[in-house]
């Protein structure tokens, strides 16, 4: 299974790179890999597990921050009431709301050990489709939370970090005209 000493942390250059699109059907190695990044993110969300192997919680993970520059991303996050459990190849954002939103905590990442306090401005809407581990295509429509761990996923694909979107000058400034996401 996975642990943390499989994360990279910021400075690594895979942080920073586009990760490649897999080619379909993926190979068994790449589906269990991506089995292996649910799993982390399930288990890092049991405390007896976190605490035993030293996991830190997630709700998302991607494969750039195991050191795998391809376009997977791991999502396991109940938002009101509702469970996104998903593990997908090449995810994109085919639509969004001009509407933002932020999450009213901030946001972290299990590949930046430190704190870095700052509103990160995501947008409220977006739909994206991926193929998942059966080889179906998937449409998502998201808001919320959920919609905010698609796109800091889906950012890691890019090369991009959370802290890239925070404003220097005024980083607790509530962004205007953006909801404030409670988790
Ligand atoms: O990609 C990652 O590093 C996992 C991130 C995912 C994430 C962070 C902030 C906002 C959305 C997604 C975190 O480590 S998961 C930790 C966490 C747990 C609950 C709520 C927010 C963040
Ligand atoms: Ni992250």
């Amino acid at each position: 299974m996975l642990s943390m000493k499989e994360i990279i942390r910021d400075g690594h250059p895979t942080l920073r790179k586009a990760a490649a699109e897999v080619n379909m059907p993926p190979s068994e190695e790449e589906k269990q890999l991506l089995r292996d990044m649910l799993e982390y993110v399930m288990n890092s969300q049991v405390p007896e597990l976190a605490a035993k192997f030293g996991l830190r919680p997630g709700i998302g993970l991607a494969a750039p921050q195991i050191n795998v520059s391809k376009r997977m991303i791991a999502v396991h996050v109940t938002d009101n009431g509702e469970l996104f459990s998903y593990a997908l190849f090449n995810p994109k954002i085919i639509s969004h709301s001009v509407q933002r939103s932020y999450l009213s905590t901030g946001e972290g990442c299990l590949s930046v050990d430190e704190s870095i306090p700052g509103f990160v401005p995501r947008y409220a809407k977006i739909t994206i489709k991926g193929t998942d581990l059966e080889g179906n295509d998937v449409k998502l429509r998201l808001k919320g939370l959920s919609a905010i761990v698609f796109q800091h996923e889906i950012d890691h694909l890019n090369g991009i970090m959370f802290y890239d979107h925070i404003d220097k000058q005024n980083p607790l400034q509530p962004i205007d005209n953006a909801i404030a996401i409670e988790r």
